[in-house]
């Protein structure tokens, strides 16, 4: 059977439960993440979006393993008794020998089984634990480093109730155990180590020390100590698992070379996407999202609305905030070039990019509000003003007269008028950004702002908008969440150095938004290699990887360039495109292509292999 067999992929490349008609009901398939529940990171967003259609495939036989937190589990899970009743037992198993283990549904779409291990409850056998860790594997795990004891707690826990569970199932049904990342790498190795009859597969979303050694910025020295254990514990995980795999070909690469093994497989991330019945719905809501964002810039930049908005752009960056990895820094400077050649070119083109990334903040600042204030004043008197108009309009055609528009308004609806006016005038830039922030003086995006000059002066036909916290629909300033704040913008643009995946340009794809991405971001090769004219289809792909840091700005500028250049039909067709790619990012086919579609008659052909016409046809 499978459990007992070191190799998951037989002769025909179909795993065996394919390949030999194993039926679903002979099997359990468990996925492990510190992320179960838990968000942190790009980890939750595979789990989550990919849950519908594991469900749909695995039915009752899928459960996810993660970390117990009371708030956590309290809002996003629906606690019950597990139906399986070797489940059952092995949970009551460990709870009678002092842990806490919780089961329930995740309240995500598909409703997957969870079960949640408490690391606090069962704290206690730590230094026991690190004991027989060493004792397994010769890797010790330091006092100060809680993130790696936490690790071993909750690796420890699962390895047990994977012992328990296949004690009492005995030989059927199989079980196959899918580990995500160094946080459940532990777990894997135990059950290796133990013997465990069962499968395993371990995904790694990013190498740590790729991490560390792209990031340039990061404190390396006093995080030296919080390095070497860690690594270590990654890479046996990746050498004890039966099938290794990472999130994307260039990680792979990079696991070759630092973790010593390459991947079996390269399982690109996908999305879950609803598609619209109407087929242009998605062009409605970007400009009724695009209508949310003028406002907003209405009231930012008043006083200073000599640009035109319906010939302006909103580019956008967002994401956690690593200035270098994400490409803030080369954005930065080809935003600088972009000012310049819109300026020579006497373009009449404005574009405004929002930074959408969180720093350490104090609120709002008391500038950006009052942009807000000041829009809402205009408005009202608009809104005055208009209503005595249509008064005196309806009364003087009531008795069959056209009144005489010199004389319809008077002097104190002037007066008004021209009070709101002078309220417009303001003695500063528009501020660059919304917030107080804790660390204005370092901060690297403002830092380079400053270096650049891009301060939103009137000549400046790049305006910039540093938002340093994610967006919320309940905010007074920008009430929009980040799905209707993407579909109202342009551009994404994510130029980023170190990116084993990315799904920000994966979102914008799937919502019709072209982005840029680059060579060095998973997501960007996998479009390399599906889509031969990616530009055409909105996806820009800036080269990281063989190119100096001064090229690759130009290349971005360029790329921004022309896009300004394109006329509004353009773009709604381009967007058209885009939409289209879709599909090649959807789980329902990423989930079942393994091989994705170059590799067999299996797969079906893909459309996008072809160059696409000009924008203009
Ligand atoms: C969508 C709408 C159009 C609108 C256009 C604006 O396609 O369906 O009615 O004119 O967006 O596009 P733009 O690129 O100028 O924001
Ligand atoms: C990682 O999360 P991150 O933002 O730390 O995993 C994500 C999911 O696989 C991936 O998209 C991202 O590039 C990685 O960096």
């Amino acid at each position: 059977p499978l459990s007992r067999s070191v190799s998951m992929t037989s002769l025909s490349g179909l795993p065996p439960w394919e390949d030999e008609g194993l039926p679903v009901e002979d099997l359990l398939l468990f996925e492990v993440a510190w992320e179960v529940t838990n968000k942190v990171g790009g980890i939750y967003t595979v789990i989550q979006t990919k849950s519908k259609i594991t469900v749909d495939e695995w039915g009752e036989n899928y459960f996810l393993m993660g970390p117990y937190y009371e708030h956590n589990c309290k809002t996003q899970v629906e606690v019950c008794e597990a139906p399986n009743p070797a489940i059952k037992k092995t949970m009551d198993c460990l709870s009678s020998s002092g842990c806490q283990v919780r089961f329930g549904r995740w309240l995500i779409e598909g409703c997957p089984y969870v079960i949640l291990f408490d690391i606090g409850a069962a704290a206690w056998n730590l230094d026991r634990w690190k004991g027989e860790f060493w004792d397994t594997c010769g890797i010790g795990l330091p006092f100060h480093d809680r993130e790696a004891n936490d690790a071993l707690i909750f690796g420890s826990m699962v390895a047990w109730f994977f012992k328990e569970l296949t004690d009492q199932l005995q030989d059927m049904p199989n079980v196959i155990a899918h580990f995500h990342e160094w946080q459940a790498g532990a777990g894997l190795i135990l059950c290796r180590s133990r013997k465990v009859p069962m499968a395993t597969i371990f995904t790694t979303h990013a190498t740590l020390l790729g991490r560390y050694l792209c990031a340039g910025n990061v404190d390396f020295y006093n995080n030296l100590d919080k390095i070497y254990h860690r690594y270590c514990l990654e890479r046996a995980a990746v050498h004890c698992s039966h099938v290794f795999s990472t999130v994307s070909q260039i990680t792979a690469v990079e696991a070759d070379h630092i973790l010593h093994r390459k991947p079996d497989v390269v399982t690109p991330n996908g999305l879950n996407v609803k598609k619209f019945s109407a087929m242009h719905e998605f062009q409605n809501l970007h400009s009724t999202n695009k209508a949310k964002i003028q406002e907003f810039v209405r009231g930012h930049f008043y006083g200073h609305l000599d640009f035109n908005l319906e010939k302006t752009l909103y580019f956008f960056i967002a994401g956690r905030y690593e200035f270098s990895n994400k490409g803030a820094d080369i954005f930065l400077e080809s935003l600088s070039r972009l000012n310049y050649l819109l300026r020579v070119h006497k373009s009449d083109m404005t574009v405004v990019v929002f930074f959408i990334m969180p720093a350490k903040t104090n609120n709002f600042n008391v500038e950006t509000l009052k942009g807000q204030a000041v829009r809402k004043q205009l408005w009202d008197t608009a809104h005055s003003v208009k209503e005595k108009f249509g008064k005196r309009l309806y009364e003087s055609l009531l008795k069959g007269e056209i009144p005489d528009m010199n004389k319809i308004l008077d002097r104190d609806d002037f007066t008004i008028m021209k009070r709101a006016i002078y309220a417009t005038q303001r003695h500063s830039l528009p501020p660059v950004t919304t917030h107080n922030m804790l660390e204005d003086s370092t901060d690297p995006i403002l830092s380079n702002v400053r270096r650049i000059g891009l301060f939103n002066a009137r000549t400046d036909r790049v305006k910039v908008v540093f938002h340093p916290e994610f967006l919320s629909s309940t905010s007074p300033l920008l009430p929009m969440d980040y799905e209707e704040f993407v579909r109202g913008c342009h551009l994404g643009v994510f130029p980023s150095y170190y990116e084993p995946w990315g799904y920000t340009p994966g979102e914008c794809t799937v919502m019709g938004i072209p982005s840029v991405t680059t060579n060095l971001s998973g997501f960007g090769c996998f479009v390399e290699e599906h889509v031969s004219d990616p530009a055409a289809y909105g996806i820009y792909i800036v080269d990281r990887r063989f190119r100096a840091a001064d090229e690759s700005c130009n290349q971005l500028t360029h790329f921004m360039f022309a896009f300004c250049q394109q006329t509004r039909r353009q773009r709604i067709i381009q967007r058209n495109r885009t939409e289209r790619l879709s599909d090649l990012l959807d789980w329902k086919y990423l989930g079942r292509v393994m091989g994705l579609p170059r590799t067999g008659s299996r797969h079906r052909p893909n459309p996008l292999r072809h160059r696409a016409p000009p924008l203009s046809e």
